[in-house]
Protein backbone atom coordinates (compact mmCIF):
# COMPACT_ATOMS: atom_id res chain seq x y z
CA UNK A 1 0.00 0.00 0.00
CA UNK A 2 1.43 3.46 -0.93
CA UNK A 3 2.04 5.90 1.84
CA UNK A 4 -0.11 9.68 1.96
CA UNK A 5 3.76 11.11 0.55
CA UNK A 6 3.66 8.32 -2.19
CA UNK A 7 0.34 8.84 -3.31
CA UNK A 8 1.09 12.45 -3.54
CA UNK A 9 4.78 12.05 -5.33
CA UNK A 10 2.65 10.00 -7.89
CA UNK A 11 0.25 12.55 -8.07
CA UNK A 12 2.64 15.32 -8.68
CA UNK A 13 4.61 12.81 -11.27
CA UNK A 14 1.47 12.50 -13.27
CA UNK A 15 1.33 16.22 -14.03
CA UNK A 16 4.94 17.30 -14.17
CA UNK A 17 6.24 14.03 -16.36
CA UNK A 18 9.49 13.45 -14.84
CA UNK A 19 11.41 10.57 -17.05
CA UNK A 20 12.79 9.32 -13.73
CA UNK A 21 12.07 9.89 -9.99
CA UNK A 22 15.06 10.24 -6.88
CA UNK A 23 14.28 9.89 -3.63
CA UNK A 24 17.08 11.96 -1.98
CA UNK A 25 19.06 10.04 0.51
CA UNK A 26 20.96 12.98 1.49
CA UNK A 27 24.53 10.94 1.67
CA UNK A 28 27.83 11.97 0.56
CA UNK A 29 27.76 9.45 -2.72
CA UNK A 30 24.30 11.29 -3.80
CA UNK A 31 25.78 14.63 -3.39
CA UNK A 32 28.85 14.03 -5.31
CA UNK A 33 27.33 12.48 -7.83
CA UNK A 34 24.73 15.57 -8.22
CA UNK A 35 27.72 17.48 -8.42
CA UNK A 36 28.92 16.17 -11.28
CA UNK A 37 26.43 15.78 -13.25
CA UNK A 38 25.55 19.61 -12.77
CA UNK A 39 29.25 20.49 -13.99
CA UNK A 40 28.83 18.29 -17.11
CA UNK A 41 25.00 19.98 -18.21
CA UNK A 42 26.86 23.48 -17.34
CA UNK A 43 24.79 24.29 -14.34
CA UNK A 44 27.63 24.31 -12.06
CA UNK A 45 31.04 25.74 -12.82
CA UNK A 46 33.35 24.08 -10.85
CA UNK A 47 36.03 26.43 -8.59
CA UNK A 48 39.42 26.30 -8.27
CA UNK A 49 39.64 22.82 -5.42
CA UNK A 50 43.19 23.57 -4.45
CA UNK A 51 41.79 27.05 -3.09
CA UNK A 52 38.23 26.83 -2.87
CA UNK A 53 37.72 22.97 -2.02
CA UNK A 54 34.16 21.62 -2.79
CA UNK A 55 33.39 25.10 -3.95
CA UNK A 56 31.28 25.86 -7.17
CA UNK A 57 29.69 28.66 -9.69
CA UNK A 58 26.41 28.75 -10.23
CA UNK A 59 24.72 31.58 -13.04
CA UNK A 60 21.01 32.24 -12.73
CA UNK A 61 18.76 33.20 -15.63
CA UNK A 62 19.40 36.70 -16.15
CA UNK A 63 16.10 37.78 -15.47
CA UNK A 64 15.94 35.54 -12.35
CA UNK A 65 18.28 36.78 -9.77
CA UNK A 66 15.99 37.98 -6.26
CA UNK A 67 12.54 37.34 -5.35
CA UNK A 68 9.43 38.04 -7.38
CA UNK A 69 7.29 39.49 -4.89
CA UNK A 70 4.76 40.72 -7.71
CA UNK A 71 4.25 36.77 -8.67
CA UNK A 72 4.54 35.48 -4.98
CA UNK A 73 0.95 34.66 -3.50
CA UNK A 74 -0.84 33.95 -0.62
CA UNK A 75 -4.01 31.27 -1.49
CA UNK A 76 -6.28 31.37 0.98
CA UNK A 77 -10.27 30.67 0.37
CA UNK A 78 -11.08 34.12 1.74
CA UNK A 79 -9.12 36.86 0.02
CA UNK A 80 -9.48 38.85 3.83
CA UNK A 81 -7.04 35.70 5.66
CA UNK A 82 -4.14 36.92 3.38
CA UNK A 83 -5.08 40.89 4.69
CA UNK A 84 -4.09 43.74 2.50
CA UNK A 85 -0.23 43.82 2.32
CA UNK A 86 -0.01 40.04 0.54
CA UNK A 87 -1.13 39.32 -3.43
CA UNK A 88 -4.18 36.89 -3.01
CA UNK A 89 -5.24 34.25 -5.44
CA UNK A 90 -7.99 32.33 -4.43
CA UNK A 91 -6.74 28.28 -4.40
CA UNK A 92 -8.95 27.12 -7.12
CA UNK A 93 -7.75 29.79 -9.62
CA UNK A 94 -3.71 29.37 -8.75
CA UNK A 95 -4.16 25.65 -8.83
CA UNK A 96 -5.65 26.10 -12.26
CA UNK A 97 -2.97 28.48 -13.57
CA UNK A 98 0.06 26.56 -12.42
CA UNK A 99 -0.98 23.35 -13.30
CA UNK A 100 -1.03 24.64 -16.79
CA UNK A 101 2.61 25.94 -16.19
CA UNK A 102 3.41 22.33 -14.49
CA UNK A 103 2.12 19.78 -16.65
CA UNK A 104 4.66 17.69 -18.34
CA UNK A 105 7.31 20.57 -17.04
CA UNK A 106 9.83 18.26 -15.76
CA UNK A 107 10.15 16.24 -18.89
CA UNK A 108 13.59 14.78 -20.11
CA UNK A 109 14.38 15.51 -16.12
CA UNK A 110 14.63 13.87 -13.21
CA UNK A 111 11.91 14.64 -10.27
CA UNK A 112 14.16 14.72 -6.70
CA UNK A 113 12.40 13.77 -3.61
CA UNK A 114 13.71 15.68 -0.57
CA UNK A 115 12.14 14.88 2.59
CA UNK A 116 13.55 17.58 5.47
CA UNK A 117 13.41 19.41 8.55
CA UNK A 118 13.45 22.22 9.66
CA UNK A 119 14.90 22.46 13.16
CA UNK A 120 16.63 19.15 14.63
CA UNK A 121 15.11 16.33 13.69
CA UNK A 122 12.39 15.06 16.17
CA UNK A 123 12.74 18.82 18.31
CA UNK A 124 9.47 20.08 19.32
CA UNK A 125 9.82 23.04 17.56
CA UNK A 126 10.94 21.62 13.87
CA UNK A 127 8.45 20.63 11.19
CA UNK A 128 8.81 18.49 8.21
CA UNK A 129 8.55 19.33 4.32
CA UNK A 130 9.22 17.25 1.40
CA UNK A 131 10.34 19.33 -1.66
CA UNK A 132 10.01 17.61 -5.68
CA UNK A 133 12.20 19.86 -7.76
CA UNK A 134 13.29 19.21 -11.01
CA UNK A 135 16.86 21.01 -10.12
CA UNK A 136 20.02 19.64 -9.16
CA UNK A 137 20.97 23.40 -7.92
CA UNK A 138 18.11 22.83 -5.52
CA UNK A 139 19.00 19.90 -3.90
CA UNK A 140 22.42 20.42 -3.40
CA UNK A 141 21.39 24.32 -1.73
CA UNK A 142 18.71 22.44 0.33
CA UNK A 143 21.62 19.46 1.31
CA UNK A 144 23.24 22.84 3.10
CA UNK A 145 20.37 25.15 4.20
CA UNK A 146 18.39 22.25 5.72
CA UNK A 147 18.45 18.91 7.47
CA UNK A 148 17.51 16.16 4.70
CA UNK A 149 17.48 12.12 4.16
CA UNK A 150 16.57 9.52 5.73
CA UNK A 151 15.95 10.25 9.49
CA UNK A 152 13.45 12.64 8.21
CA UNK A 153 11.41 10.08 6.52
CA UNK A 154 11.49 7.95 9.48
CA UNK A 155 10.02 11.06 11.65
CA UNK A 156 7.85 11.83 8.82
CA UNK A 157 6.10 8.43 9.47
CA UNK A 158 5.36 8.90 12.63
CA UNK A 159 3.00 11.51 12.57
CA UNK A 160 2.58 11.44 8.48
CA UNK A 161 2.46 15.36 8.68
CA UNK A 162 4.20 17.58 6.35
CA UNK A 163 4.40 20.38 4.01
CA UNK A 164 4.29 19.86 0.85
CA UNK A 165 6.59 21.26 -1.55
CA UNK A 166 6.35 21.26 -5.55
CA UNK A 167 9.38 23.06 -7.49
CA UNK A 168 9.53 23.00 -11.43
CA UNK A 169 12.40 25.70 -13.18
CA UNK A 170 9.76 24.53 -16.36
CA UNK A 171 11.33 27.20 -18.82
CA UNK A 172 12.65 30.02 -16.07
CA UNK A 173 9.98 32.46 -18.14
CA UNK A 174 9.69 35.19 -15.74
CA UNK A 175 5.95 35.29 -17.70
CA UNK A 176 4.82 31.87 -16.43
CA UNK A 177 6.54 32.15 -13.07
CA UNK A 178 4.61 32.11 -10.15
CA UNK A 179 5.21 31.49 -6.21
CA UNK A 180 1.88 30.29 -4.48
CA UNK A 181 1.33 29.28 -0.76
CA UNK A 182 -1.79 27.64 0.37
CA UNK A 183 -1.55 27.55 4.08
CA UNK A 184 -4.71 25.89 3.81
CA UNK A 185 -3.39 22.79 2.48
CA UNK A 186 -0.05 22.90 4.03
CA UNK A 187 1.19 23.39 0.23
CA UNK A 188 3.56 25.37 -1.94
CA UNK A 189 3.76 25.22 -5.07
CA UNK A 190 6.69 27.12 -6.64
CA UNK A 191 7.24 27.68 -10.86
CA UNK A 192 9.48 29.21 -13.54
CA UNK A 193 12.61 30.18 -11.24
CA UNK A 194 15.84 29.32 -9.92
CA UNK A 195 16.60 31.75 -7.55
CA UNK A 196 17.06 30.91 -3.90
CA UNK A 197 14.65 32.40 -2.13
CA UNK A 198 11.87 31.59 -4.77
CA UNK A 199 12.74 27.87 -5.07
CA UNK A 200 14.69 27.04 -1.73
CA UNK A 201 10.89 26.11 -0.38
CA UNK A 202 11.76 25.11 3.03
CA UNK A 203 13.13 28.90 3.65
CA UNK A 204 11.33 31.72 3.11
CA UNK A 205 8.17 29.80 1.35
CA UNK A 206 7.65 27.28 4.31
CA UNK A 207 10.02 28.66 7.35
CA UNK A 208 8.10 32.08 7.30
CA UNK A 209 5.21 32.04 5.35
CA UNK A 210 3.53 28.90 5.84
CA UNK A 211 4.95 28.83 9.47
CA UNK A 212 3.96 32.00 10.19
CA UNK A 213 0.35 30.94 9.64
CA UNK A 214 1.03 27.56 11.89
CA UNK A 215 2.27 29.66 14.40
CA UNK A 216 -0.83 31.86 14.90
CA UNK A 217 -2.55 28.69 15.15
CA UNK A 218 0.07 27.02 17.51
CA UNK A 219 1.11 30.27 19.60
CA UNK A 220 4.71 30.36 18.69
CA UNK A 221 6.68 32.80 16.91
CA UNK A 222 8.05 32.49 13.25
CA UNK A 223 10.12 35.52 12.12
CA UNK A 224 12.58 37.06 9.92
CA UNK A 225 15.28 36.77 12.59
CA UNK A 226 18.82 36.35 13.44
CA UNK A 227 19.68 34.73 16.38
CA UNK A 228 23.22 35.52 18.49
CA UNK A 229 24.98 34.84 21.78
CA UNK A 230 26.83 37.57 23.49
CA UNK A 231 29.15 35.64 26.15
CA UNK A 232 30.36 38.64 28.61
CA UNK A 233 33.89 38.52 30.38
CA UNK A 234 32.54 36.07 33.04
CA UNK A 235 31.70 33.58 30.82
CA UNK A 236 27.93 34.29 30.94
CA UNK A 237 25.78 34.18 27.44
CA UNK A 238 22.70 36.61 26.59
CA UNK A 239 21.03 36.26 23.88
CA UNK A 240 19.33 38.42 21.09
CA UNK A 241 17.01 37.94 18.00
CA UNK A 242 17.21 40.68 15.60
CA UNK A 243 14.86 41.62 12.82
CA UNK A 244 15.85 43.78 10.27
CA UNK A 245 14.78 43.44 6.27
CA UNK A 246 16.15 41.76 3.63
CA UNK A 247 20.13 43.00 2.68
CA UNK A 248 20.00 45.09 6.07
CA UNK A 249 22.70 43.63 8.01
CA UNK A 250 21.45 40.40 9.96
CA UNK A 251 24.11 38.20 8.27
CA UNK A 252 26.64 40.41 9.34
CA UNK A 253 25.30 40.92 12.69
CA UNK A 254 24.80 37.25 13.20
CA UNK A 255 28.83 36.80 13.32
CA UNK A 256 30.19 40.12 14.08
CA UNK A 257 34.16 40.00 16.13
CA UNK A 258 34.65 42.32 18.50
CA UNK A 259 36.13 45.15 17.76
CA UNK A 260 39.93 45.23 18.80
CA UNK A 261 39.15 48.08 21.69
CA UNK A 262 36.13 45.88 22.94
CA UNK A 263 38.11 42.26 22.93
CA UNK A 264 40.20 43.41 26.49
CA UNK A 265 36.28 42.96 28.06
CA UNK A 266 36.45 40.01 26.31
CA UNK A 267 33.46 39.91 24.59
CA UNK A 268 32.85 36.73 22.46
CA UNK A 269 29.95 36.12 19.69
CA UNK A 270 28.08 32.81 19.11
CA UNK A 271 25.78 32.39 15.82
CA UNK A 272 22.98 30.58 16.06
CA UNK A 273 21.40 32.29 13.09
CA UNK A 274 21.38 35.03 10.33
CA UNK A 275 17.76 35.06 8.99
CA UNK A 276 15.26 32.87 10.43
CA UNK A 277 14.17 32.34 14.00
CA UNK A 278 11.61 29.91 15.48
CA UNK A 279 10.54 31.06 18.94
CA UNK A 280 8.60 29.14 21.61
CA UNK A 281 7.26 29.60 25.26
CA UNK A 282 8.76 27.12 27.37
CA UNK A 283 7.59 26.13 30.75
CA UNK A 284 9.86 28.30 32.35
CA UNK A 285 7.63 31.28 30.56
CA UNK A 286 10.39 32.53 29.22
CA UNK A 287 10.67 32.51 25.14
CA UNK A 288 13.12 30.36 23.46
CA UNK A 289 14.10 30.13 19.73
CA UNK A 290 15.70 27.87 16.93
CA UNK A 291 17.34 28.62 13.89
CA UNK A 292 15.40 26.44 11.46
CA UNK A 293 18.23 26.42 8.86
CA UNK A 294 21.43 24.44 9.10
CA UNK A 295 23.45 27.27 6.36
CA UNK A 296 23.92 30.76 5.51
CA UNK A 297 22.57 31.91 1.83
CA UNK A 298 24.65 35.18 2.57
CA UNK A 299 24.95 38.20 0.25
CA UNK A 300 28.36 38.44 -1.45
CA UNK A 301 29.29 41.97 -2.48
CA UNK A 302 30.56 43.63 0.76
CA UNK A 303 31.76 40.54 2.21
CA UNK A 304 34.99 40.74 3.17
CA UNK A 305 37.82 40.25 6.11
CA UNK A 306 37.27 43.82 7.46
CA UNK A 307 33.35 44.09 6.99
CA UNK A 308 32.63 40.40 8.19
CA UNK A 309 35.85 37.77 8.84
CA UNK A 310 34.15 35.38 10.30
CA UNK A 311 32.33 34.96 6.61
CA UNK A 312 35.36 34.92 4.77
CA UNK A 313 36.72 32.11 6.76
CA UNK A 314 33.09 29.90 6.30
CA UNK A 315 32.85 30.28 2.15
CA UNK A 316 36.34 28.91 1.70
CA UNK A 317 35.19 25.40 1.30
CA UNK A 318 32.11 23.37 0.52
CA UNK A 319 30.16 26.55 -0.52
CA UNK A 320 28.00 27.54 -4.04
CA UNK A 321 28.09 30.86 -5.27
CA UNK A 322 25.58 32.21 -7.02
CA UNK A 323 25.98 34.86 -9.42
CA UNK A 324 29.09 36.20 -8.47
CA UNK A 325 32.76 36.92 -10.99
CA UNK A 326 34.46 33.95 -12.04
CA UNK A 327 38.47 35.04 -12.17
CA UNK A 328 40.93 34.02 -14.45
CA UNK A 329 42.04 31.38 -11.75
CA UNK A 330 38.47 30.17 -11.23
CA UNK A 331 38.25 31.80 -7.82
CA UNK A 332 35.66 34.26 -6.97
CA UNK A 333 35.21 37.93 -7.03
CA UNK A 334 32.17 40.76 -5.97
CA UNK A 335 31.99 44.11 -5.87
CA UNK A 336 33.81 44.63 -1.92
CA UNK A 337 35.67 41.54 -1.62
CA UNK A 338 39.36 41.51 -0.39
CA UNK A 339 41.24 41.49 -3.66
CA UNK A 340 41.14 43.73 -5.94
CA UNK A 341 38.93 42.84 -9.23
CA UNK A 342 41.01 40.96 -12.14
CA UNK A 343 42.18 43.35 -14.56
CA UNK A 344 41.68 40.62 -16.98
CA UNK A 345 40.40 37.77 -18.34
CA UNK A 346 37.14 37.66 -15.54
CA UNK A 347 33.90 36.55 -16.51
CA UNK A 348 31.02 38.63 -14.75
CA UNK A 349 27.63 36.98 -13.45
CA UNK A 350 26.22 36.93 -16.76
CA UNK A 351 28.75 35.12 -18.26
CA UNK A 352 30.35 37.98 -20.11
CA UNK A 353 34.13 39.34 -20.21
CA UNK A 354 34.34 42.01 -17.77
CA UNK A 355 37.24 44.93 -16.88
CA UNK A 356 37.13 46.99 -14.04
CA UNK A 357 35.55 50.53 -15.26
CA UNK A 358 33.56 48.79 -17.63
CA UNK A 359 30.14 51.24 -18.02
CA UNK A 360 26.63 50.53 -19.72
CA UNK A 361 25.21 53.13 -22.40
CA UNK A 362 24.17 55.23 -19.79
CA UNK A 363 27.67 55.41 -18.29
CA UNK A 364 27.20 53.78 -14.96
CA UNK A 365 29.51 51.09 -14.03
CA UNK A 366 28.62 48.00 -14.75
CA UNK A 367 29.15 45.43 -11.98
CA UNK A 368 31.25 42.30 -11.94
CA UNK A 369 28.90 40.46 -9.44
CA UNK A 370 24.83 40.90 -9.09
CA UNK A 371 24.19 43.52 -6.19
CA UNK A 372 22.10 40.45 -4.92
CA UNK A 373 24.87 37.39 -5.54
CA UNK A 374 24.97 35.18 -2.64
CA UNK A 375 26.70 32.09 -1.33
CA UNK A 376 25.35 29.06 0.32
CA UNK A 377 27.72 27.69 3.05
CA UNK A 378 27.16 25.49 6.04
CA UNK A 379 26.55 27.31 9.28
CA UNK A 380 29.14 24.34 11.48
CA UNK A 381 31.81 25.73 9.07
CA UNK A 382 31.33 29.12 10.43
CA UNK A 383 34.14 29.70 13.33
CA UNK A 384 31.49 31.75 15.69
CA UNK A 385 28.67 28.87 15.23
CA UNK A 386 26.88 27.96 18.35
CA UNK A 387 27.56 24.89 20.39
CA UNK A 388 23.65 24.64 20.33
CA UNK A 389 23.01 24.50 16.90
CA UNK A 390 21.83 21.10 17.62
CA UNK A 391 19.61 21.02 20.66
CA UNK A 392 15.72 20.87 20.86
CA UNK A 393 15.15 23.22 23.07
CA UNK A 394 16.75 26.44 21.12
CA UNK A 395 18.33 29.10 23.33
CA UNK A 396 16.49 31.68 25.70
CA UNK A 397 15.75 35.62 24.25
CA UNK A 398 16.98 38.45 26.81
CA UNK A 399 15.87 40.48 24.03
CA UNK A 400 14.33 41.29 20.68
CA UNK A 401 15.83 44.06 17.97
CA UNK A 402 14.11 45.57 15.27
CA UNK A 403 15.99 48.10 12.73
CA UNK A 404 15.93 48.99 9.13
CA UNK A 405 18.01 50.91 6.82
CA UNK A 406 17.18 54.97 7.15
CA UNK A 407 19.18 57.47 5.97
CA UNK A 408 17.46 60.03 8.72
CA UNK A 409 15.23 60.06 11.31
CA UNK A 410 15.72 56.66 12.95
CA UNK A 411 18.28 57.18 15.83
CA UNK A 412 21.42 54.59 16.43
CA UNK A 413 19.30 52.82 18.84
CA UNK A 414 16.52 52.90 21.34
CA UNK A 415 14.30 50.60 23.67
CA UNK A 416 10.51 50.41 23.41
CA UNK A 417 8.74 51.50 26.98
CA UNK A 418 7.06 47.90 26.98
CA UNK A 419 6.29 45.26 25.41
CA UNK A 420 2.81 46.85 23.69
CA UNK A 421 5.12 49.65 22.99
CA UNK A 422 7.41 47.52 21.30
CA UNK A 423 5.30 45.74 19.17
CA UNK A 424 3.92 49.17 17.88
CA UNK A 425 7.87 49.83 17.17
CA UNK A 426 7.71 46.74 15.22
CA UNK A 427 4.70 47.09 13.60
CA UNK A 428 6.12 50.77 12.14
CA UNK A 429 9.04 49.60 10.85
CA UNK A 430 10.00 51.16 6.89
CA UNK A 431 13.21 50.68 5.45
CA UNK A 432 14.67 51.65 2.02
CA UNK A 433 14.75 48.74 -0.76
CA UNK A 434 17.60 46.77 -1.52
CA UNK A 435 19.04 44.26 -3.97
CA UNK A 436 17.40 41.48 -2.44
CA UNK A 437 14.07 41.68 -4.21
CA UNK A 438 13.20 43.16 -7.34
CA UNK A 439 11.76 46.83 -7.58
CA UNK A 440 13.17 50.39 -6.97
CA UNK A 441 15.92 50.64 -4.92
CA UNK A 442 16.20 53.13 -1.88
CA UNK A 443 12.74 53.69 -1.80
CA UNK A 444 11.07 54.06 1.45
CA UNK A 445 8.98 51.02 2.46
CA UNK A 446 6.81 50.21 5.57
CA UNK A 447 8.21 46.71 6.12
CA UNK A 448 6.42 45.65 9.59
CA UNK A 449 8.79 43.28 11.80
CA UNK A 450 11.03 42.95 8.05
CA UNK A 451 7.82 40.52 7.56
CA UNK A 452 6.18 42.38 5.05
CA UNK A 453 6.87 39.94 1.87
CA UNK A 454 7.15 36.98 4.67
CA UNK A 455 3.52 36.81 6.41
CA UNK A 456 1.52 34.06 5.05
CA UNK A 457 -1.90 35.59 6.44
CA UNK A 458 -3.47 39.02 7.54
CA UNK A 459 -1.17 41.30 9.41
CA UNK A 460 -3.54 42.81 11.71
CA UNK A 461 -3.76 39.51 12.92
CA UNK A 462 0.00 38.86 12.90
CA UNK A 463 0.34 42.50 15.31
CA UNK A 464 -2.45 41.28 17.27
CA UNK A 465 -0.66 37.51 17.71
CA UNK A 466 2.48 39.55 18.35
CA UNK A 467 0.53 41.36 21.32
CA UNK A 468 -1.48 38.06 22.98
CA UNK A 469 2.05 36.50 23.26
CA UNK A 470 3.15 38.75 25.99
CA UNK A 471 0.49 37.35 27.92
CA UNK A 472 2.03 33.99 28.18
CA UNK A 473 5.00 35.26 29.10
CA UNK A 474 6.90 35.98 32.96
CA UNK A 475 9.56 37.83 31.56
CA UNK A 476 9.03 38.78 28.25
CA UNK A 477 12.08 40.22 26.55
CA UNK A 478 12.70 43.94 26.00
CA UNK A 479 12.27 45.42 22.91
CA UNK A 480 14.63 47.72 21.39
CA UNK A 481 15.06 49.26 17.36
CA UNK A 482 18.35 50.05 15.67
CA UNK A 483 19.48 51.74 12.61
CA UNK A 484 22.70 51.48 11.68
CA UNK A 485 22.69 53.62 8.10
CA UNK A 486 22.08 56.94 9.51
CA UNK A 487 23.96 59.49 7.04
CA UNK A 488 25.75 63.35 7.41
CA UNK A 489 24.57 65.82 5.27
CA UNK A 490 27.24 64.69 2.85
CA UNK A 491 25.45 61.19 2.58
CA UNK A 492 28.33 59.76 4.84
CA UNK A 493 27.17 57.05 6.96
CA UNK A 494 27.71 58.29 10.66
CA UNK A 495 28.26 55.14 11.81
CA UNK A 496 31.05 52.75 11.26
CA UNK A 497 28.60 49.73 11.38
CA UNK A 498 29.44 46.21 11.33
CA UNK A 499 31.63 45.23 14.07
CA UNK A 500 31.57 47.83 15.88
CA UNK A 501 27.65 47.43 16.39
CA UNK A 502 28.64 45.59 19.29
CA UNK A 503 28.72 48.53 20.97
CA UNK A 504 25.19 49.13 20.63
CA UNK A 505 24.24 45.55 21.55
CA UNK A 506 26.13 46.15 24.86
CA UNK A 507 24.13 49.33 25.72
CA UNK A 508 21.19 46.82 25.13
CA UNK A 509 22.42 43.85 27.55
CA UNK A 510 23.34 46.17 29.92
CA UNK A 511 19.55 47.70 30.16
CA UNK A 512 18.61 43.99 29.96
CA UNK A 513 20.23 43.35 33.15
CA UNK A 514 19.31 46.77 34.60
CA UNK A 515 23.34 47.75 34.39
CA UNK A 516 22.64 50.89 31.90
CA UNK A 517 20.36 53.70 32.41
CA UNK A 518 18.27 55.55 30.06
CA UNK A 519 16.56 58.88 29.15
CA UNK A 520 13.36 59.40 28.04
CA UNK A 521 12.47 60.40 24.69
CA UNK A 522 8.57 60.69 22.74
CA UNK A 523 9.86 57.35 20.90
CA UNK A 524 11.19 55.40 23.39
CA UNK A 525 14.60 54.92 26.08
CA UNK A 526 17.77 56.63 24.56
CA UNK A 527 21.16 55.75 25.86
CA UNK A 528 22.57 58.89 27.28
CA UNK A 529 25.84 60.00 24.59
CA UNK A 530 28.49 58.59 27.77
CA UNK A 531 26.40 55.75 27.43
CA UNK A 532 28.05 54.12 24.22
CA UNK A 533 31.60 53.04 24.56
CA UNK A 534 33.64 54.70 21.83
CA UNK A 535 37.17 54.05 22.97
CA UNK A 536 39.29 53.19 20.02
CA UNK A 537 36.84 54.58 17.80
CA UNK A 538 37.58 57.81 15.39
CA UNK A 539 34.53 60.09 16.32
CA UNK A 540 33.45 62.03 18.98
CA UNK A 541 31.03 62.48 21.48
CA UNK A 542 29.27 65.11 19.43
CA UNK A 543 28.97 62.74 16.62
CA UNK A 544 26.95 60.07 19.05
CA UNK A 545 24.64 62.84 20.04
CA UNK A 546 23.66 63.49 16.19
CA UNK A 547 23.34 59.98 16.32
CA UNK A 548 21.04 60.31 19.02
CA UNK A 549 18.75 62.88 17.74
CA UNK A 550 15.23 62.80 17.86
CA UNK A 551 13.61 65.42 15.44
CA UNK A 552 9.68 65.49 16.61
CA UNK A 553 8.78 67.36 13.77
CA UNK A 554 10.33 64.55 11.55
CA UNK A 555 8.84 62.14 13.50
CA UNK A 556 5.23 63.59 13.18
CA UNK A 557 5.42 63.44 8.65
CA UNK A 558 6.73 59.88 9.25
CA UNK A 559 3.44 59.75 11.21
CA UNK A 560 1.40 60.30 8.15
CA UNK A 561 2.42 57.71 6.62
CA UNK A 562 2.17 55.05 9.44
CA UNK A 563 -1.17 57.01 10.09
CA UNK A 564 -2.02 55.70 5.80
CA UNK A 565 -0.39 52.26 6.28
CA UNK A 566 -2.46 51.41 9.56
CA UNK A 567 -5.72 52.56 7.91
CA UNK A 568 -5.51 49.56 5.12
CA UNK A 569 -5.83 47.30 7.85
CA UNK A 570 -9.26 48.68 9.08
CA UNK A 571 -11.05 46.54 11.50
CA UNK A 572 -8.40 44.13 11.59
CA UNK A 573 -5.24 46.34 12.88
CA UNK A 574 -5.15 46.12 17.04
CA UNK A 575 -6.75 49.22 18.51
CA UNK A 576 -3.76 48.94 21.17
CA UNK A 577 -1.55 49.72 18.04
CA UNK A 578 -4.23 52.76 17.79
CA UNK A 579 -3.38 53.43 21.52
CA UNK A 580 0.37 53.52 20.95
CA UNK A 581 -0.07 56.30 17.94
CA UNK A 582 -2.09 58.35 19.56
CA UNK A 583 0.39 58.58 22.47
CA UNK A 584 3.62 58.85 20.44
CA UNK A 585 1.69 61.90 18.34
CA UNK A 586 0.96 63.62 21.88
CA UNK A 587 4.63 63.05 22.98
CA UNK A 588 6.02 64.05 19.97
CA UNK A 589 3.26 67.52 19.97
CA UNK A 590 4.80 68.27 23.38
CA UNK A 591 8.23 67.92 22.29
CA UNK A 592 7.39 70.02 19.63
CA UNK A 593 6.00 73.07 21.55
CA UNK A 594 8.97 73.04 24.20
P1 LIG B 1 19.03 38.77 3.79
O1 LIG B 1 19.93 37.60 3.66
O2 LIG B 1 18.65 39.35 2.47
O3 LIG B 1 17.84 38.54 4.66
O4 LIG B 1 19.88 39.99 4.40
P2 LIG B 1 20.73 40.28 5.72
O5 LIG B 1 19.87 41.10 6.63
O6 LIG B 1 21.35 39.07 6.27
O7 LIG B 1 21.83 41.29 5.16
P3 LIG B 1 23.43 41.27 5.21
O8 LIG B 1 23.98 41.08 6.58
O9 LIG B 1 23.90 40.30 4.20
O10 LIG B 1 23.79 42.77 4.74
C1 LIG B 1 23.53 43.22 3.48
C2 LIG B 1 24.22 44.53 3.17
O11 LIG B 1 24.24 45.43 4.26
C3 LIG B 1 25.65 44.32 2.74
O12 LIG B 1 25.88 45.12 1.61
C4 LIG B 1 26.44 44.82 3.93
O13 LIG B 1 27.70 45.27 3.54
C5 LIG B 1 25.56 45.91 4.49
N1 LIG B 1 25.73 46.08 5.96
C6 LIG B 1 25.64 45.11 6.89
N2 LIG B 1 25.87 45.60 8.14
C7 LIG B 1 26.12 46.92 7.98
C8 LIG B 1 26.42 47.99 8.90
O14 LIG B 1 26.50 47.82 10.11
N3 LIG B 1 26.60 49.23 8.35
C9 LIG B 1 26.52 49.45 7.02
N4 LIG B 1 26.71 50.69 6.57
N5 LIG B 1 26.24 48.47 6.13
C10 LIG B 1 26.04 47.23 6.60
C1 LIG C 1 16.03 37.65 1.73
O1 LIG C 1 15.77 38.16 0.62
O2 LIG C 1 15.54 38.08 2.80
C2 LIG C 1 16.96 36.51 1.82
C3 LIG C 1 17.35 35.85 0.58
O3 LIG C 1 17.33 36.10 2.90
S1 LIG C 1 16.11 34.80 -0.04
O4 LIG C 1 16.34 33.47 0.46
O5 LIG C 1 16.23 34.86 -1.47
O6 LIG C 1 14.81 35.26 0.40
MN1 LIG D 1 16.23 37.11 4.56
Amino acid sequence: MATPLEKWVEEQARLTKPDKIHWCDGSEEEKLKLERECVEEGELIELNQEKLPGCFLHRTAINDVARTEHLTFICTKKKKDAGPTNNWMSPREAYAKARAIFSGSMKGRTMYVIPFSMGPVGSPFSKIGVELTDSRYVVLNMRIMTRIGSDVLKELNKTGEFTRCLHSKADLDINKRLILHFPEDNTIWSVGSGYGGNVLLGKKCLSLRIASFLSYKEGWFAEHMLIMGVEDPSGHIEYIAAAFPSACGKTNLAMLRPPDSLKKKGYRIWTVGDDIAWMRIDSDGKLWAINPETGFFGVAPGTNSNTNPNMVETIKKNTIYTNVLLRPDRTVWWEGADQAPPAEGGIDWQGRPWKPGMTDETGKPVPGANPNSRFTAPISQCPSSTFRLDHHHGVPISAIVFGGRRTHLAPLVYEAFDWQHGVFVGATMASERTAAQVGKLGEVRRDPMAMLPFCGYNMGKYFKHWLTMCKKMKKPPKIFNVNWFRVDDKGKFLWPGYRENLRVLEWVLDRCSNKAEAVKSPIGYLPKDTDIDISGLNIQRSHIKKLLEVDAGQWLEELKDIKTFFGRFKDDLPKELWQEYRSLERRLKKKKRA
